[in-house]
C-alpha cells in the first residue's frame, strides 16, 4: 500500500490516467532571474488532494491561462517539491472576450449569485441581449473549448480514464464531450463546490440556459455535491424541468437521454496536517504577535473572508454593532478583526460592496471607538499565514454566509484555534451539515440573533467552550481532505462495477 507523508494510505484509485479540468489551475507560472520558469502550487486544499493523487497516477490537469506566463508555457510536467510527481498541467487560452464573457458575465455574477440565491428578483437579474452574447460566444465557447481539449487528451491516454471536472465553469462541458468521446473510452465525475438551489431558483433562468445546463449535468456518470440537501435540489430541478428525466430520490439517481448520473455528496474539507504545521510555523507565530498587539488584552471576534456579498459581510458589522448597543458591557472589552481576500473587483456589485463594507466599518468605529479602542479593524489583501495566525486566536469566529457550498474557514478554525473559541455558524453553510453540534447556529438574515449568538459565546463558561472545541476538532479531523477524495474514487469504482454488470 502506497502511503502519504503522513503516513496515511493514498486513496485507492483504479484508473491509471486522470484528467481533471477547472477553470483556475494547480500552479501559478512565474519567472526566475534567469528568464526560466518557477512554479509554485495553489493554494487551498483542492489542489494538494488532487496533486497528491499524482504521486501514484499519471494526473493532467487542464485550465484556462490565466497570464501571459500561463498562455507562453502552455503545456507540460509540473513538480513542487517532489520530483518524482507525475502531474502535467495544460492551459488553454481562450480569446480574451470570450473568456470575460464566460468568467465576469456569466459564471460570476449570472451563475453564482443564482446559486447563492442573491438576486433581488424585482430588480434582477436583467437577461438582456448582452447576457445572451456572453453565454452564446464566451460561456459556450469556452465550455467546448474544455471539452475539445480533455478529448485530445483522453485519446492518447490509456482507457478509461477518470475525468474529474470541477465546478460552475464547466456546467456544459460533459455533454460537449460527450460527442466528442467514445461511451467506454472515460468515466465522468463533476464536483459542484457551491450550493445548489431547487427548482424556484432555476426557474427564474431562461429555459434555454436552464436545459443546456441541466443536460449538461446529467451526461456525467458522478455528480458530486457538498451536502444531500443540494443533491436533492439538484433531482428536484430536474424533475421539474427535464420532462424526460426519469428521477429515483432514494438511489439518488438520474435516468436521461438512456444514461445514468448518479447523485452524491461528498463534503469537502482541508488538509489538516498541512494546516496544522503552518499554524507553527515561525512565519505564523509571528503574525500572531501583530494580531495580539492588535488585540491588547481584549478578546477577538474574527471572521476570514473572500470579499464577496454571499459571505454577509455587511450583516455581520451589522450584528456587532448590535451587540455592542445591547451588551454594552462589551465595549472596549472586544474587537472584531476582519481580514478580507479582495475577489473579482472587475464586477461592478463587488466594488459596491466594498464601498458599503468601508462606510459600515466607519460608521461603526466612529460611534463606538476612542482613541484608545478601534472597535473594528479591517484588512484587505492576500496573506494566508495571516490569516492561520488570526485563527489560532479568536474567541469567537463568524460565519454568517447568506449560503456557502462548504466554507473551510469554519473547518480550518476548528482545527488550529487555541483560546477554545466558539463558532458561530450560519445554517446556511455545507459546513452546518457536519459541524452543527459543536456550533451555535444563526440564521444569515437574523441580524438580532447573530448578536445574540456572539454574546452567548462571549460569555460561554470555559467548561462548555472546551467540550464544544472539541467536539468540532474531532469532527473535521475524522473527515478531512483524503476522505474527500477517497469518498468519490470509491463511488467512481462503484460506477464502474455496475456498468460492467
Ligand atoms: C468556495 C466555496 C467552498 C483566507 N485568506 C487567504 C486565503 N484564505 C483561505 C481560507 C480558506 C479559503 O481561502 C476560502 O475557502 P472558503 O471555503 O471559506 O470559501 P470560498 O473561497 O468561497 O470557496 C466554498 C470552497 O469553494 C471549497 O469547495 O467551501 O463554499 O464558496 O481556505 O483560509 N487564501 C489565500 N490568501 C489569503 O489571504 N491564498
Amino acid at each position: 500500500m502506497i502511503m502519504m507523508d503522513s503516513g496515511e494510505p493514498l486513496p485507492t484509485n483504479h484508473y491509471s490516467e486522470v484528467l481533471i479540468a477547472s477553470n483556475r489551475g494547480p500552479v501559478t507560472l512565474g519567472r526566475d532571474a534567469q528568464g526560466g520558469y518557477t512554479f509554485q502550487r495553489g493554494s487551498g486544499g483542492l489542489v494538494t488532494a488532487l496533486t497528491g493523487l499524482a504521486r501514484t497516477t499519471r494526473v493532467t490537469w487542464v485550465a484556462c491561462a490565466l497570464s501571459p506566463e500561463d498562455a507562453a508555457w502552455g503545456q507540460g510536467k509540473v513538480c513542487f517539491e517532489d520530483e518524482n510527481c507525475n502531474l502535467y498541467t495544460r492551459f488553454i487560452n481562450p480569446d480574451p472576450q470570450a473568456y470575460d464573457a464566460y468568467y465576469n458575465q456569466i459564471s460570476n455574477p449570472l451563475l453564482w449569485f443564482l446559486q447563492h440565491s442573491m438576486w433581488d428578483v424585482p430588480r434582477a437579474p436583467v437577461i438582456d441581449r448582452a447576457t445572451w452574447d456572453a453565454w452564446e460566444m464566451g460561456y459556450k465557447v469556452v465550455n467546448r473549448q474544455f471539452a475539445g481539449e480533455i478529448a485530445d487528451q483522453v485519446r492518447t491516454m490509456s482507457k478509461p480514464v477518470l475525468v474529474m471536472l470541477q465546478d460552475y465553469h464547466l456546467y456544459l462541458t460533459p455533454r460537449y464531450l460527450k460527442k466528442y468521446l467514445r461511451r467506454r473510452d472515460a468515466i465522468l465525475s463533476l464536483f459542484v463546490h457551491i450550493p445548489m438551489p431547487g427548482p424556484d431558483y432555476w426557474g427564474i433562468l431562461p429555459p434555454g440556459m436552464r436545459q443546456e445546463i441541466l443536460d449538461g449535468l446529467c451526461a456525467v456518470d458522478l455528480l458530486g455535491f457538498q451536502t444531500r440537501e443540494d443533491g436533492l435540489n439538484f433531482i428536484r430541478t430536474c424533475e421539474n424541468y427535464l420532462p424526460k428525466a426519469l428521477v429515483r430520490y432514494r438511489r439518488g439517481r438520474v435516468r436521461y437521454r438512456s444514461h445514468d448520473t448518479y447523485v452524491r455528496d461528498f463534503p469537502i474539507s482541508i488538509d489538516v496536517d498541512a494546516l496544522k504545521a503552518l499554524a507553527d510555523a515561525p512565519e505564523t507565530l509571528s503574525y500572531q504577535q501583530e494580531v495580539a498587539e492588535h488585540m491588547n488584552q481584549r478578546k477577538l471576534i474574527l471572521r476570514v473572508d473572500r470579499l464577496e456579498p454571499s459571505k454577509n459581510l455587511l450583516r455581520g458589522f451589522q450584528a456587532y454593532e448590535a451587540l455592542l448597543e445591547t451588551h454594552p458591557e462589551h465595549c472596549d472589552q472586544v474587537m472584531f478583526l476582519a481580514l478580507l481576500t479582495p475577489s473579482r473587483l472587475g464586477v461592478d456589485e463587488y466594488q459596491t460592496y466594498l464601498d458599503e463594507i468601508m462606510a459600515a466599518v466607519g460608521r461603526i468605529n466612529a460611534r463606538y471607538g476612542d482613541s484608545e479602542w478601534e472597535p473594528v479593524r479591517l484588512l484587505v489583501g492576500e496573506n494566508y499565514a495571516r490569516a492561520v495566525a488570526a485563527l489560532t486566536m479568536y474567541n469567537v469566529l463568524l460565519v454568517n454566509s447568506i449560503a456557502d457550498g462548504m466554507n473551510l474557514v469554519a473547518k480550518e478554525g476548528a482545527v488550529v484555534n487555541k483560546m477554545d473559541g466558539v463558532l458561530v455558524l450560519s445554517e446556511r453553510t455545507g459546513a452546518r451539515q457536519q459541524l452543527e453540534p459543536g456550533a451555535l447556529v444563526i440564521a444569515p438574515c437574523d441580524v438580532y440573533a447573530t448578536a445574540e449568538a456572539m454574546h452567548q459565546a462571549l460569555v460561554m463558561a470555559p467548561e462548555e467552550r472546551r467540550e464544544r472545541a472539541a467536539l468540532l476538532r474531532r469532527l473535521v479531523e475524522a473527515e478531512d481532505i483524503n476522505f474527500w477524495l477517497e469518498s468519490q474514487l470509491d463511488a467512481i469504482a462503484e460506477i464502474a462495477r455496475m456498468r460492467k454488470a
